[in-house]
């Protein structure tokens, strides 16, 4: 039964004139009417932001507001199932996927940076003077101000509190934007906010577009004092040109075209473990997945295989049935993008080892947002295919000779999130992990997270680090003070 999902504004939750669909991207159904924050909803969201700012929030001790952020997550974990349901919902990934990972992360993240503010320190120096008698110097941590968070619809709850949680944590307001595709955990967010008596005006949600939309509006705004943005490298370019006018604090996790290196000394079957799930999870849509693999000649054709076995495999399924491996895209439109690339593939000359079309079932799913897994070979390193982000179930696979010729394939990219090498040598592991372009490498392993590490990428990929001190340290900024004695 399609609900409505209102805008939360200075505490209140508030309707506009003009409302846009959810929809499920497994059978095309309505999840709800979503009512689109106008200009003058998105100018009320941040004077009441920055109204908060200085007063109940700002007023509060750290401890005080890492109470509410655990009480928060507490609402998150009371409500578990119901925010299961919603990211099913908008996404139509697996539930097993929503219950272990992202509803857990969900309340995980708050209750981490809640921890975390509670206990981080500042600096001291101790500094000489001609006179003998020295100087303190201390820094106070001060809230940035009003923070615009604007996330993606990939993992819609993780992402949208991996930057509440620490934008809060250290006192800042915030007025949040969903992405359009996936509105429902951030409405029954704003419940559990609501319900846990966060102070109005210190949580806002806009619900709309990018452009001429909540989106643009939140970062050509003068109220707001930093964006904080995980998407597409193309969007981050636009928020950076809206955000110059007032020149504000940004902190962007962005696109990715990560590799994968199986080396010759690589548990095969580790290795197989883990590049199907690095290239297959959520469909392919998680900013860390491998959509380039690269394997030593020796083993290439056996890997190709057994990669394409197991991609053959996987259960493509509703979301609530417990053995659904593999869900839908997140709506028609991606459908169509990722579709152009398989196209793209064919006429760049692609060997399509399996896969390269839409995924039919012969049931209302056909109304939805499949494809099949999809796995090329026979690319140029140049192909657009082989360079450009499909944030789709896909990866191109190619072999490599020598280690320097397996770095300089996974280096050659305009982005540079993260990558995955697999290899039993102990020495090769730390020599290449250390010279490959990217922000986070692992070494057998694959999205294995430690809330603590910096996360984030170079290149296209993005600008600053979030995790642990890393966030703490783009939501707020010190303040020097030195004492003469
Ligand atoms: P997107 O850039 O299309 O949209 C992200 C958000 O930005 C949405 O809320 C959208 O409404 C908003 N937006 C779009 N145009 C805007 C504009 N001009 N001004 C202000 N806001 C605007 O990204 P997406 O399609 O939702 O997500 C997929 C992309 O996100 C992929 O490129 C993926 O790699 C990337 N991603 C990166 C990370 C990371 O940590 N690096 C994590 C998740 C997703
Ligand atoms: C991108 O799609 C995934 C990002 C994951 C995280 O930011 C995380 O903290 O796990």
């Amino acid at each position: 039964m399609p609900h409505e999902i209102k805008n939360y504004v200075a505490g209140r939750f508030v309707a506009s004139g003009q409302q846009f669909d959810a929809v499920n991207p497994v059978d095309g159904s309505l999840v709800a009417k979503v009512h689109a924050a106008d200009k003058a909803t998105v100018d009320e969201a941040v004077a009441a932001a920055r109204a908060a700012l200085p007063g109940p929030w700002g007023a509060m001790t750290a401890a005080g507001r890492a109470a509410m952020l655990n009480r928060v997550a507490g609402g998150i974990e009371a409500r578990f199932d119901d925010f299961v349901a919603a990211e099913i919902a908008d996404t139509g990934k697996p539930m097993a996927q929503a219950r272990t990972l992202d509803i857990p992360r969900g309340a995980g993240n708050l209750r981490f940076f809640a921890n975390l503010v509670s206990s981080a320190c500042g600096e001291y120096f101790e500094t000489a003077t001609p006179d003998g008698n020295g100087a303190l110097n201390y820094s106070v941590r001060k809230p940035l101000g009003v923070v615009g968070v604007i996330s993606p619809w990939n993992l819609p709850l993780l992402l949208l509190t991996w930057k509440l949680g620490p934008a809060l944590a250290a006192g800042n307001t915030v007025v949040a934007k969903p992405s359009e595709e996936t509105p429902g955990s951030a409405a029954l967010l704003a419940e559990v906010m609501h319900e846990a008596g966060v102070p109005a005006g210190v949580f806002n949600l806009v619900n709309g577009f990018g452009p001429n939309s909540a989106g643009e509006f939140l970062t050509t705004h003068d109220g707001i004092d930093a964006i904080t943005f995980t998407g597409e490298s193309a969007t981050g370019s636009a928020i950076m040109r809206a955000a110059a006018t007032n020149v504000k604090a940004l902190s962007f996790e962005l696109g990715g075209k990560n590799a994968a290196i199986i080396f010759a000394d690589a548990d095969l079957e580790q290795a197989l473990d883990g590049t199907v799930r690095s290239v297959f999870s959520n469909c392919g849509q998680v900013c860390l997945c491998s959509e380039r693999v690269y394997v030593h000649e020796s083993l290439f054709d056996e890997f190709v295989v057994r990669l394409m076995d197991r991609a053959e495999s996987l259960r493509m399924g509703w979301p609530h049935e417990e053995q659904t491996e593999i869900g839908p895209l997140v709506s028609r439109a991606h459908r169509d993008k990722v579709l152009a690339y398989y196209d793209l593939a064919r006429q760049e000359g692609a060997n399509i080892v399996t896969g390269g079309g839409i995924a039919e079932f012969g049931d209302a799913r056909d109304n939805g947002a499949w494809v099949q897994p999809t796995i090329l070979s026979g690319l140029p390193e140049a192909a657009r295919c082989v360079r450009e982000e499909i944030f789709g179930p896909v990866c191109h696979i190619a072999p490599f000779a020598a280690e320097d010729q397996a770095i300089a394939m996974a280096n050659d990219s305009p982005y540079g999130l993260a990558a995955a090498i697999w290899t039993q040598n102990l020495s090769r592991a730390h020599r290449v992990a250390r010279r490959i372009d990217a922000g986070i490498v692992w070494v057998n392993a694959w999205y294995l997270r430690d809330l603590r590490t910096p996360f984030g990428g170079v290149k296209l990929s993005g600008i600053g680090r979030e995790g642990g001190m890393h966030s703490l340290n783009f939501y707020s900024e010190p303040t020097n003070i030195c004492i003469k004695l």
